[in-house]
């Protein structure tokens, strides 16, 4: 990481005010990332005056944070609405999109110029920065969370990390990693370092466990229930029915082993056909789910090859037949 230019981030920084915000619909990340980096300035930079202001944080980031404040009733994991008297620097975090950025309504009327400093990991060639501040973004978009990039500031800085940032941060990282899955062994260096004796591994995986309602663990159990195996050598295509959730359903079908699935809803006057595919089955097989839709329904359906959805008033029966047949047909010809 090339800290001579967070140096320079830093420099630009002394006392001064500053707002620190997020993409709208706040995913972990974005959250612990904004907190973090609030705490950091606020320590490393004594005479710094750091608000942090949320858009709508998203379904699953309420939800962690709820368990968190649990935790840790003290800390402040609040957005700041007003008091906002003069700030010199925006920060934006863990996105390089302006439009994807939505500020308090009492800023929006006085912030037409107040320059914006962007902290992120996604790369984007298109993005146009402020020209005199481009010196001064912080884009790592080899790093996997823009929580790992706050991490490496503590680091090189010197600053220890509080218990709670810690929870943040771990859980930042487990999200836009999905669960490692897209992590680097860099990574694993940064997640063993905040792992220390007081936080445990398998808490936090209990405080990011995702809360499913009721009506759809439901609607998945008895879609499951329902599912018919059809059989194409060694494929497995799956059929089964429910009254909404139709998504989920076919997601999880191919979770537990089908290669298909194929999912709907029937109403009287109505019907949904959703379809899912696995990525490796359909590059081997050719299969192109959206195309098949968009085919049989002139062009009222459609999505990708292995995402695929339909809604129709008529004929039911014979659109659900003509799925199933293209399907079986590209199967056995493959
Ligand atoms: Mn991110």
């Amino acid at each position: 990481m090339n800290f001579q230019k967070i140096d320079i981030f830093l420099s630009k920084l002394s006392h001064k005010s500053l707002l620190i915000t997020t993409h709208d619909q706040v995913d972990l990340d974005g959250f612990a990332s904004s907190l973090a980096l609030k705490y950091f300035l606020e320590t490393y930079l004594k005479s710094i005056e750091v608000h942090v202001f949320f858009p709508i944080l998203s379904k699953y980031t309420i939800s962690f944070k709820e368990k968190l404040m649990e935790k840790f009733p003290n800390f402040d994991f609040s957005s700041e609405e007003e008091h906002f008297i003069k700030l010199d620097y925006f920060i934006i975090l863990d996105t390089n999109n302006l439009e994807q950025v939505v500020l308090p309504d009492i800023i929006k009327r006085t912030s037409k110029n107040i320059p914006f400093i962007f902290i992120d990991h996604h790369f984007d060639s298109e993005i146009k920065y402020e020209e005199n501040l481009e010196l001064y973004n912080i884009i790592f978009d080899n790093t996997t969370s823009t929580a790992e990039i706050i991490f490496d500031i503590y680091k090189h800085y010197q600053i220890d990390i509080p218990i709670v940032i810690r929870y943040l941060l771990i859980a930042a990282i487990l999200a836009d990693t999905g669960g490692f899955k897209y992590a680097t062994n860099d990574t694993f260096h940064r997640i063993s370092d905040l792992l220390q004796e007081d936080l445990s591994f398998q808490e936090v995986l209990m405080l990011t466990e995702k809360e499913s309602d009721l009506s759809k663990k439901i609607a998945i159990i008895k879609g499951l229930q329902r599912v018919e195996i059809i059989r194409i050598n060694n494929w497995l295509i799956g059929l089964s029915h429910v009254s909404s959730y139709t998504s989920s359903v076919a997601s999880t079908m191919l979770n537990i082993g089908f290669d298909v699935s194929i999912v709907y809803s029937k109403e009287l006057s109505n019907f949904r056909i959703t379809t899912r595919a696995k990525k490796k089955f359909c590059l081997e097989t050719g299969l192109h789910l959206g195309q098949i839709l968009a085919e049989i329904s002139e062009g009222r359906g459609g999505g990708h090859d292995g995402a695929a959805s339909l809604n129709g008033e008529v004929l039911f029966e014979t659109t659900l037949n003509q799925i199933l047949g293209k399907i079986k047909k590209t199967l056995i010809n493959s």
